[in-house]
């Protein structure tokens, strides 16, 4: 078969596969690419995903990570939600999860059509293949531009004149040499409706994310305490964020994910219910989902401050229960959403009384923090 010939061959089976976009690439990444990953890293705006750095050569260059690739093909799936991403956001006593995470888990659905695509182009007889989603050292933004998906946005994702910001990514590299498809260009122009949407500020400049301050970093990948300066801004929103791409004005050509794994099942879960879920529990809840990935500790914790940030008194009987909570980030964030709900009396006697026991290092440190000062 003519390299044309399989080029068609490969896009017209990851399409009947249910891929909504297709590209091929040149396997190299820009050199601004690499260098802009490089002074991401040096300003330590990976926080503690360190995974980002120690691979960081796989990461910038395709054929460190496999030599023998020769093109990119790079796949797109829509996950666009039915209804408005952000309506969430609004209900004070319910955790907003973001669209990404709110049905089946998109590195399995991804890589089992990746796979599935694999073993196609397998069969057509075109050498030695590798599929990666995600976790995988690559940059898959970088890559898709080039194959002419999408261009990055100034929020820093793929953004895709036909799905605008909704589109997961995944990556076959081949042996095989095929003509790369034209990039894409950036088409944000003039607007900064991502920038300005962003609850917690985390773009230094357009295109530039400090991870360090983004909500889906803070509550997904971050293992430790949350800033207190940055709680406030996060609102209800338990797992992940979508603020920068909900309100891309590309978006109005997205239409909803055809892909019905990804439906919404845990759109808006009560806090109230999500406050009581011990570790069996959590993971039964959210088997198969990507929220599982945080574990229930650190859900938890995302949970409570979403409870501190309702201003509801209704809350302190489950605040109250979590105080004493077997992990120490889950009792030090019921000691934050006590400080900012509680009446003034207890909490004084309350903190107080933290303040005499040496013990729990955490709680006694959030007491600390949380004088007076966090209730004016
Ligand atoms: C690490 C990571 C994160 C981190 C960091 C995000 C980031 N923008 O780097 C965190 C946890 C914050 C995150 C959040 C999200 N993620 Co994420 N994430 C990744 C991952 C694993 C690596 C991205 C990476 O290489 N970052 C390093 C930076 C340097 O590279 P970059 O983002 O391409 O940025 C370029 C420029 O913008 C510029 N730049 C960006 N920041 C800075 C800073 C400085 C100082 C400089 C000089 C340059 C610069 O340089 C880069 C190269 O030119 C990819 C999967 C993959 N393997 O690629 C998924 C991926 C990017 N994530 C994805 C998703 C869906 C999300 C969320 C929407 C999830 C959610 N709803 O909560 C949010 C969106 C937040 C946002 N605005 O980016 C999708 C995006 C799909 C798309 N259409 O683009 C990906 C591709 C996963 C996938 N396979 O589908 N993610
Ligand atoms: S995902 Fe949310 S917190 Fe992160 S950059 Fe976008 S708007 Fe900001
Ligand atoms: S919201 Fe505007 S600036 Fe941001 S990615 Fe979309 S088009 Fe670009």
């Amino acid at each position: 078969m003519e390299a044309a010939d399989a080029k068609t061959a490969i896009r017209d089976a990851a399409l009947e596969l249910g891929f909504d976009a297709v590209g091929f690439a040149r396997p190299e990444l820009a050199d601004e690419a690499r260098r802009n990953l490089g002074e991401f890293l040096t300003r330590g705006y990976h926080g503690d995903m360190g995974w980002l750095a120690t691979r960081a050569a796989e990461r910038g260059d395709p054929q460190t990570l496999w030599p023998e690739v020769k093109t990119v093909v790079v796949l797109g799936l829509n996950y666009a939600p039915e209804t408005d991403a952000l309506a969430g956001l609004a209900d004070k006593s319910t955790g907003n999860i973001s669209v990404y995470a709110r049905g089946r888990d998109y590195h399995e659905v991804v890589k089992s059509r990746l796979k599935a695509l694999a073993r196609r182009i397998a069969d057509l007889g075109h050498g030695d293949l590798k599929v990666f989603v995600d976790t995988a050292p690559v940059m898959e933004k970088p890559l898709a531009m080039s194959a002419g998906i999408g261009w990055q946005g100034k929020h820093t994702n793929l953004v895709s004149r036909g799905w605008g910001s909704w589109l997961f990514l995944g990556e076959i590299y081949l042996s095989l040499e095929l003509e790369p498809d034209p990039p894409e260009n950036d088409h944000c122009g003039a607007c900064r409706a991502c920038l300005d949407a962003c609850p917690t500020q985390a773009f230094t400049a357009p295109y530039r994310l400090d991870a360090r301050r983004c909500i889906s970093y803070l509550t997904i990948e971050h293992k430790g305490h949350i800033p207190a300066g940055l709680r406030p801004a996060i609102g209800n929103r338990i797992y992940g964020c979508d603020d920068c791409l909900a309100v891309c004005p590309w978006n109005k050509f997205a239409q909803t994910a055809h892909e019905t794994r990804f439906a919404t099942h845990h759109a808006a879960p009560e806090l109230a219910e999500l406050a009581q879920l011990d570790d069996a529990a959590f993971r039964a809840r959210f088997a198969g989902t990507p929220v599982k990935r945080t574990g229930r500790d650190r859900f938890l914790r995302n949970v409570m401050i979403a409870i501190g940030n309702s201003g509801d008194k209704g809350f302190l009987p489950v605040i109250e229960e979590r105080l004493r909570d077997a992990s120490p980030l889950v009792r030090a964030m019921a000691v934050w959403a006590l400080a900012r709900i509680g009446d003034a009396a207890s909490i004084t006697k309350r903190r107080e009384a933290a303040l005499a026991d040496e013990t729990d290092v955490d709680v006694r440190s959030e007491w600390q923090q949380a004088g007076p000062s966090e209730r004016s």
